[in-house]
């Protein structure tokens, strides 16, 4: 298996590295693409791994790509040998995840993702390889906003998202919230009025799996 990783510190790939960090269990190679320099949009990766030019994607032992990071990392949950499963063990754990890691998604990630897409920086990074919609970037930043409110009190009493393990969705949320406080320092991602919220950011931040994350994979990873 090969999964192919970034040499930044892209929220999606960040979110991959994290999970596989956190679960254990799993062996696999890595090739490490140049986001920096557009590797990924070059002819070489789109016919021969990802069509849509993003990163991850996991090549299976059958020559098969599997992308979109909650694919990955599901599959990963599967096929992991022995570890801490992050998807649930049984079928009402893995709706419930299920569940909060799409509302994590939809309500918050999407959002701030789409507001960070409408900046000058983005322009650059993505040099007319996406459209962007800088003129929305108000309504994201409000829905965002709206989102973290809602997530401040579903956290109240929680020491994690789905319950008392972390799950998948802490990783989502978690990484695609420390990239961009980390890279862009998004000042209203991150704010004391938000005290739930700010206090789960913090124990996850404390993770060890949270600082190696940043970090792109050796070539081989055995967890
Ligand atoms: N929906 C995809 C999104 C992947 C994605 O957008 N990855 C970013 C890195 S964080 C990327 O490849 N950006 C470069 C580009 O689109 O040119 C997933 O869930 O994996």
């Amino acid at each position: 298996m090969i999964l192919y990783d970034a040499n930044a510190p892209g929220p999606n790939p960040a979110t991959v590295r994290l999970f596989v960090h956190e679960r254990g269990g799993l062996r696999f190679d890595v090739v490490t693409i140049d986001l920096v320099g557009l590797e990924n949009r070059k002819r070489r990766y789109l016919t021969e791994v990802n069509a849509r030019g993003e990163v991850p994607a996991l090549r299976l032992d059958d020559g098969s790509v599997l992308t979109e990071i909650t694919a990955i990392c599901g599959y990963f949950d599967e096929i992991a040998e022995g570890g801490r499963k992050l998807f649930g063990t049984t079928p009402q754990e893995r709706a419930v995840i299920h569940m909060w890691t799409r509302r994590a998604y939809l309500e918050v990630v999407l959002p701030f993702v789409n507001h960070w897409r409408g900046s000058e920086a983005a322009e650059n990074a993505y040099r007319g390889h996406r459209i962007l919609q800088p003129e929305a970037q108000r309504s994201n930043r409000l829905l965002a906003e709206r989102g973290l409110n809602q997530f401040d009190d579903d956290l109240e009493g929680r020491t994690f998202i789905a319950g008392d393990d972390i799950s998948m969705a802490d990783i989502l949320l978690y990484t695609f919230m420390a990239t961009q406080i980390e890279g862009e320092g998004t000042p209203w991602l991150d704010v004391p009025q938000r005290p739930h919220v700010g206090a789960w950011y913090a124990r996850m931040g404390e993770r060890e799996s949270s600082r190696m994350m940043l970090a792109s994979l050796p070539a081989r990873v055995r967890t």
